[in-house]
């Protein structure tokens, strides 16, 4: 990080498609998580996304604080051990959430979402709004996103009150587009929702891609190397994998599963 003046310059100087580990803080005791973490950085993942649909602020907080902890503790184990000092040294922890008041000032950034598709106020501006005093007194970098949910959208898109796109509409999908790049929006995240029995379609990424000039970030239903390669090929500048790191039987499949799909984005 420490050659960036900020993590979004971090964010969109990355030279291949790159992934994100999402930590939804209910999902798993702050400890877990950070060993969760702890291993998906050493199978190469580059971004820590923390958030969730119901999440709420002391989950959030305890996670994000204990994950940079450990961090801490990995990079000062890597110094010492003098390997693995690059890959451990610049992974950023961003919030992704679900609300204004799920916010924590250990974290390195924030996504600043608006959810383009929603029908109610609330996640359209309302949350932003309320989060302006906490953001500005803790000075959080933010990174603006237009963040849009396409079918089936799952727990999120019943969360956010989405009117969701149909995983065929183009049309609707490039209106957006249009719109998060005419708002100058730095990152188009096209969301299926967490659990989703199918991602994004390739056209639909590269659609948007086509439109929108910033950084795009695809999440929802990644499963495999192929899925995760097919996007990247398609236009996505940054994979988002949530429930591939929370079911797993040991430490050991976890990395070797990471690890195989990281490495074929990458390639
Ligand atoms: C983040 O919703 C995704 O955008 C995560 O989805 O849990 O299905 O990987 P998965």
């Amino acid at each position: 990080m420490d050659e960036y003046n900020s993590v979004f310059e971090f964010l969109k100087n990355q030279k291949k498609p790159s992934h994100a580990t999402l930590i939804d803080p209910e999902k798993q005791t702050p400890e877990e998580a950070s060993k969760i973490v702890q291993i998906a950085i050493e199978s190469g993942t580059d971004l820590i996304l923390v958030g969730g649909s119901t999440t709420d602020k002391t989950s959030v907080e305890k996670t994000v604080e204990i994950i940079q902890e450990t961090m801490e503790l990995q990079q000062w184990a890597a110094t010492q051990n003098g390997i693995f000092e690059d890959q451990t040294s610049i992974v950023p922890v961003i919030l992704f959430p679900n609300a204004s008041s799920t916010l924590s000032k250990s974290a390195d950034a924030l996504l600043f979402m608006t959810l383009l598709n929603s029908n109610s106020t609330k996640y359209l501006i309302r949350e932003q709004l309320k989060a302006t005093k906490y953001i500005f007194e803790n000075n959080i970098e933010t990174i603006s996103t237009a963040y849009l949910i396409f079918e089936p959208g799952m727990k999120v898109g019943e969360v956010g009150n989405a009117d969701l796109i149909k995983s065929t509409d183009i049309e609707t999908s490039i209106a957006y587009s249009r719109l998060a790049k005419f708002f100058d929006f730095k990152i188009l995240y096209l969301e299926a929702g967490s659990g989703s029995n199918k991602p994004i379609s390739e056209e639909i990424i590269s659609s948007s891609k086509k439109e929108f000039k910033g950084l795009i970030f695809v999440g929802g239903g990644i499963k495999t190397p192929d899925q995760a390669k097919k996007a990247c090929l398609a236009g996505a500048d940054w994979i988002v994998t949530g429930n591939l790191t929370e079911s797993f039987e040991d430490y050991n499949q976890l990395k070797i599963k990471l690890k195989t799909l990281i490495d074929e984005i990458k390639k």
